[in-house]
Formats: C-alpha cells, structure tokens, sequence
C-alpha cells in the first residue's frame, strides 16, 4: 500500500526482512480489521447459510449418537451430512461423549462408544465461501432426567441471553448475565442449598462450572478480529470481545456448565463445600458438562438468530 509516498506492507514478518516499506504497522491492521466489524447483508447470507448446513450434521450427529455411536462415528455422521471434509472445517469438531464434554477443547475421537452413552456435547461449524459457523449443542442420553433438566435449565438462560442481544448493548452485561443465570441454576437444580445467587458469583463458585467467556465476533475467522479495543475486565479475564454492540456484527452466545474437577475440587475443599450436595455432583460428573451456541446478528432493533432460523 503506498499512500502519499508512505509504503506499508502487510503480510508475514519472517518473509518482509529485506523488503521496503514499514511492515505490518499497527494503525493500519487494525484499521483493516475495524472494516471487518459490521457485516454487510452479503456477509450475512453467508453466515446463515453455513449455520443452515451445519445443523444437518448437528442433527445427523445427534442421532448417530442415541444410536449408540462413537465419537469417531458422529464425527463421520456430521462430515456426510455437511458434505465437508475435515480440512475444509473452520475448526476441528469437539465431540465429547459423557465425562468427555467437561474436558473444553476436547480433540480426541474413541472409536468405541461407552457401555452407557449419557451425554453428548458437539461444537462444530462449517466454512460457506470463507465464512465461518460456531455452534454447540448438547444431547442427554436415554433416561438421563437430571441432565436433561440441566440441558433444558441452561438451554432457557441462553434464549435469554440471546434475547438481550442488541445495538446499544454492552457484550460484558451478558457475560456478566451468564453467572447470575448459572448461580440460579445450580441452586434449582441441587447442585447447591443455602447460598444466595450473589454470593455463588461474589466467591467465584460460578467461575467454577463456566470457566469460559460468553462468546465472541464470528466472521471469516472463528474467533473474529477486533473484539477487544478495551482489555476484558478482572471479573472476565477470558473474554474475547469487549465491546458495545452496533447493528451489523455477528456475535457467538455460549453459556457453557461443566463438573471440571480441577476447577470444582478447589470449591467443594472450600469454606462452601458443605452446601454442595455430593451425590448429584457424582451424578452429572459422568455427564462431563453441557454448552450450547448460536450464532447471533445484531441488527438495527434486535437480533437475528442465525442458528435457530436454521432449525437448530
Ligand atoms: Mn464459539
């Protein structure tokens, strides 16, 4: 690029040494990655296409699942259904099956599924004309009851939190949202007795089973460019986009509630542990850990839920 006799080049350090020009200035990268930010309805076509036909594999794979397949075998499932091969893919599937799904970038696929099948947890996306999808979905296994109501529990905090996504928004308010959601749900669920919500935040208990950050843009790369103008806050170190929402930019919502047990035995040796009830730790211990993902528009009054008008 040569603007008024400056010369920048942009491109990889280790083949510029030699060449002319300033290399990779900062002002300029990051003002090509603010174009980036707002989506044109080009853009958008796109991404909702590549949400449509990843979920005919997450529903191929699904099935593949209640009917007793491996995680090698879902992982084929979702490749014939998408018609995409693994090098195609915009990242390598998770697919976690019982304790599996707690383990978060879980890359391991068993070639023979467990004697009990009792969750499934499978974060894949596919790639239309460069443009990326990121969704998670969690399945229980058959006569799993109390997962299935912690899928559905965690399921309805993020159609909440979906729905708050608009212009005007700040994208930490729904982080920050997340760990009130997640409080509320273990104390309904009995994970938890005698602590109020705020506390189960305040002492980081909520860290505990959601580690992660709520989501982050979502464009030609996963995890797109230009999330973090701001550094996150201390309460969400992990945050990949930190920014106040504005119609046109496509953000991923992924509440996630896993029993990771470095991060949960910590807890339960702590001055809390005793109003965690145990036994239904245990139980969903061998579940490994729920999280489920749409891919979200924001738009001039709202939202558009690309993952959900594909039927996911
Ligand atoms: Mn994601």
């Amino acid at each position: 690029m040569n603007v008024n006799g400056r010369l920048a080049v942009v491109g990889d350090p280790s083949q510029l040494s030699g060449v002319d020009g300033e290399h990779n200035p900062e002002g300029l990268l990051s003002a090509l990655d603010e174009t980036r930010v707002h989506k044109t309805p080009y853009e958008i076509a796109c991404l909702a296409r590549a949400n449509h036909i990843a979920m005919q594999g997450h529903w191929a794979a699904r099935k593949t699942f209640l009917d007793g397949g491996s995680e090698f075998e879902i992982n084929l499932a979702y490749q014939q259904a998408t018609g995409q091969r693994e090098a195609q893919a915009p990242y390598h599937s998770i697919i976690g099956v019982n304790e599996h799904a707690g383990t978060l970038h879980y890359q391991y696929y068993d070639t023979e599924a467990p004697a009990r099948p009792r969750s499934l947890l499978i974060d894949a996306g596919v790639r239309f004309r460069g443009y990326c999808s990121d969704i998670t979905r969690t399945t229980p296994g058959a006569g799993e009851r109390r997962f299935a109501a912690l899928i559905q529990g965690l399921e309805q905090l993020q159609q909440r939190l979906c729905g708050m996504v608009a212009p005007g928004v700040e994208y930490v308010a729904i982080h920050r949202k997340t760990h009130q959601g997640i409080a509320a749900l273990l104390n309904a669920a009995g994970v938890v007795q005698g602590v109020d919500d705020e506390t189960l935040v305040e002492q980081g208990v909520t860290r505990a089973f959601f580690p992660h950050g709520i989501g982050h843009f979502l464009g030609v790369q996963v995890h797109d460019v230009s999330g973090k103008k701001e550094p996150p806050p201390s309460d969400a170190p992990f945050l990949r986009l930190t920014r106040t929402l504005e119609a046109g930019m496509v953000v991923t919502i992924e509440p996630g509630l896993y029993i990771i047990p470095s991060l949960l035995d910590p807890v339960l040796d702590g001055p809390l542990g005793k109003n965690f009830n145990r036994s239904v730790i245990d139980e969903l211990r061998g579940c490994g850990g729920i999280r489920i993902e749409d891919n979200v528009v924001v738009t001039h009054d709202g939202a558009r839920n690309l993952t959900r008008e594909a039927g996911g």
